[in-house]
Parts: C-alpha cells; structure tokens; sequence
C-alpha cells in the first residue's frame, strides 16, 4: 500500500521522534497532541523533550514542508496511537489516553485507512479495547479499515539510531493489516519487519521488558548479597559474565523510567496467579531506593540533621526523564532518614519533583553538603575531578551508588569513600 499523509497521536518521547522520521522520509505528518501548551512549544521549534539527534530531525521535517503540529486530529491515509500508558494507583493499566486517542479518530476514519497502536498496553487491548471503538464509525475492522499493534522498541537515548536500525514487530488484526503496516514503515525502518498478529505483538513487548526488569532484579538481589558476605559485587559480576552464558546486568538504585518499571505490571494484572516470579521482580526493583538508602544511613552514622548533595535525579544516565526515577525516590528515603537533601539534575534544572529541593549548579549542591551522593551516572558527573570537588566542599563521605567513580581517585583527594557492595 501507498501511504501519502499520516497523523501520529501524541508527541512525547516516541511521537515526536516518529513523527519528525516520517516527516522527513516522505510523508506528509500532522502530528497531534492535547496538550496545547507543547504544541506551542513544537510550533516555536522549542522542543519540550530532550534526546539526542531529535532537534535537527525534527527541523529538517519542518523546514521540509511535510511535518505540521496541531492539537487536532486531521484525516489522513494512516493514523498512529503513541499516547502514554500509565498505571493507576493499584497497577492496573491506564488506558483513558489509548481509549480517547481511538475516539479521537472515529470522525475522520474513511474505508482503507490504516490504525496503529504503539503505545505498551496489556493483552488482547488492539483486538478487544482499540476495535471495538474504531468500528463505532461503521466500518469494521480488518475489513474496511487496516488496524495493527507494533510496539516501539527505541532506547531512551538512542532513539533516532534505534527507529531506524532495530527490528519492528507489526501484529495485524488480520494478515492485511499486518502487510499494510509494514508497508508504511519500510518508508524509513531499515531493520526486519516482523508479521504476526497483533496479540502476540503485545505480549512480545511485554515479554522484552518484562525479562529485562527480571535480570535487573536478579542483579540488584546479588548485590544486597555481595553486601551481606563483604564480596565487591561489581568484581564478582565481571568474573561471573566471563561464562559464556552468563549475563548479569548492572544492579543500582532500581529500575525506572515509563517502561520497565511499569509494564511488568500489565501481566500481573492480566495474570496474578500466573506472574508470580514478575510481582516478585518488581518489588526486589521498587525496593531498592530503600535499601541503597539505608547503606547510606549506615556509613554516614546517620542522617539526622545531615546534608545531602545529591547528584542525578533523572531515571538513568545522559536522559532528561524524571518519571518513575529511582533517584527520587532515593532522595526521598534519605530526607526520610532526617537529611536536607540538595538535589543537582544538569539535564532537567528547571524540573519541579514534589516534595525534593532542587539546585539549578553543581556548586550550589556542594556547598553545605556533608556528604556526596551519586544516584545516576551522567558522563557530566562520571569525568568529575575529586581534586577540584575536594575545593568545593566539606563534606567527607562520597557514595557511589551506581559504581561510575575510581574509589582509589577519590580517596587520593581527601574523601571517605563508599558504594553499592564495593570493596575495590
Ligand atoms: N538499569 C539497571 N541496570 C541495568 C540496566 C538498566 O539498573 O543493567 C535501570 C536503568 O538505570 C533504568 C531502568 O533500569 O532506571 C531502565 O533502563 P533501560 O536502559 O534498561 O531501559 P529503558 O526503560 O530506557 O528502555 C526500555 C528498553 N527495553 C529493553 O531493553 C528490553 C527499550 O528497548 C524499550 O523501547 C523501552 O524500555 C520502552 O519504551 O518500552
């Protein structure tokens, strides 16, 4: 099929890029979101997301004519959903932006069009959640719409390299729409382009995240172990992963972000009785804030009254995204334990986290701290000099918490020096 005209449903960190690729591929893009204030933005050329690449991306798409922002939905030969899908207080997955996104497009759906969700969602949601509310306009799908689930797959930080390069899962309601998806993405996707139907496509997505939280998981359980047997976990793990069919991820502060931290949850709630080892990986992840927080605890000899120069607030290194951070909720664990904590986030210095007192410099950080916590490994934070910190500050305790700084540098320059099950 041959797809002139598109409009993608949400402009956040997988939209926009899209939009900007398809934009600059060819086709004709009307990219659409709610909220008005980004669109504002977007029609300045101010982009409200940082990731790397994306600006000249998406400038090169406007300069060329064929990508236009709107808070409207416009008709077009094919429409992609790429709104968020969050979780409700209890973990059920939020589907309101998904369900009014589909809504949204019911008015302009003519016969031949094609529907795309990219957005995470639990089981079975294109077949019996999306279908049901596109066939409202009277057409019916697989029949005389195309309508197909193909997850993004993009890393955070990567994402202009991995659009193009990764393999694309497209799962069709029926075979017809599966073929037409692919056909609009070979317009800029240069790796496989996989057909299956659209509920193995969610579950594949589900799948991806999910093992990858459980790794995590396992990771951070052998380094409270390491930590418990005074074993360096950072040398046990490179010798571990010598085997060749060994490979242990990095444990840290836990696991964030819109996606692992979340999606893990959507086959819990489809399958309690089912996900046993997945509820349990989750929580191993949701507590690790604590647990790194109470190491802290320790080796300061308490907290009370104490003041935290606190770097990182992103939920992993050289990203500006704050949601579901484990950094904050590591900030907020140590305020718990009766420290001031002043927190430094270079990506996001005008980013207001509830409840956490941001400084807009690394030396206001430094200033009043009587000690030095690293949360997340942004290459800015990683080159750092321990001499010229050693200027900036009293404080005697460094802790590093995700294994980015030479302890032996550190402890050249004057500073007490400690980590997550570090011995080296
Ligand atoms: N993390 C660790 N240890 C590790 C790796 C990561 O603690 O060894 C932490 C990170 O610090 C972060 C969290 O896990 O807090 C998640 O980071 P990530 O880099 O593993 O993944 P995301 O959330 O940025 O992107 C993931 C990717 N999925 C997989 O790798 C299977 C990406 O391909 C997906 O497109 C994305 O989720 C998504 O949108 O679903």
């Amino acid at each position: 099929m041959d797809f002139k005209s598109l409009c993608v449903i949400g402009m956040g960190y997988i939209g926009l890029p899209t939009a900007s690729m398809f934009a600059s591929n060819g086709i004709q893009v009307t990219g659409m979101d709610i909220n008005a204030g980004i669109i504002t933005r977007l029609q300045a050329g101010d982009l409200h997301i940082f990731e790397p690449g994306l600006r000249d991306q998406f400038g090169d798409a406007v300069k060329s004519g064929r990508l236009k922002v709107s808070t409207k939905v416009c008709p077009a030969d094919a429409f992609i959903i790429a709104v968020p899908t969050p979780f409700y207080e209890d973990k059920r997955a939020d589907l309101r932006a998904v369900v009014s996104a589909a809504e949204s497009i019911v008015p302009h759906l003519k016969p031949g069009n094609l529907v795309i969700l990219e957005s995470t969602s639990p089981p079975r949601t294109t077949a019996d959640i999306l279908a049901p509310i596109l066939e409202k306009s009277g057409l019916k799908a697989g029949e005389d719409f195309l309508l197909a689930y193909s997850p993004e797959r993009v890393l955070p930080g990567k994402i202009m390299q991995e659009l193009k390069e990764n393999a694309r899962v497209i799962g069709g309601v029926n075979r017809a729409s599966a073929e037409a998806g692919r056909d609009l993405y070979r317009t800029f996707v240069k790796g496989d382009i996989i057909l299956t139907d659209a509920t193995t496509a969610e579950m594949v997505k589900l799948m991806e995240n999910t093992s990858r939280d459980i790794n995590i998981a396992i990771a951070n359980e052998f380094a409270r172990l390491a930590q418990q047997f005074d074993v360096d976990i950072w040398e046990a793990i490179n010798i571990a992963n010598l085997h060749p069919r060994v490979n242990i991820l990095r444990p840290g502060i836990g696991v964030g972000g819109h996606c692992i931290s979340v999606d893990p949850w959507f086959l819990v709630e489809a399958a309690p009785e089912a996900a046993q080892l997945i509820r349990t990986a989750r929580q191993v992840n949701d507590g690790q804030p604590e647990f790194i927080s109470e190491l802290i605890r320790k080796e300061a000899g308490g907290l009370a009254g104490k003041c935290v120069a606190f770097l990182g607030l992103a939920f992993k290194p050289n990203v500006d995204d704050l949601r579901e951070s484990p950094a904050a909720a590591l900030a907020r664990n140590l305020q718990g334990q009766g420290a001031t904590v002043h927190a430094y986030e270079p990506f996001r210095k005008d980013a207001e986290v509830a409840n956490i007192q941001q400084v807009a410099t690394l030396d206001a950080a430094l200033i009043d701290a009587d000690l030095i916590v690293l949360a997340v490994a942004h290459d800015q934070f990683k080159t750092l000099d321990p001499i010229v910190i050693r200027r900036k500050t009293r404080a005697e305790l460094v802790f590093d918490a995700v294994n980015a700084w030479d302890k032996t540098a550190w402890e050249a320059a004057g500073f007490r020096f400690a980590g997550l099950a570090r011995k080296y």
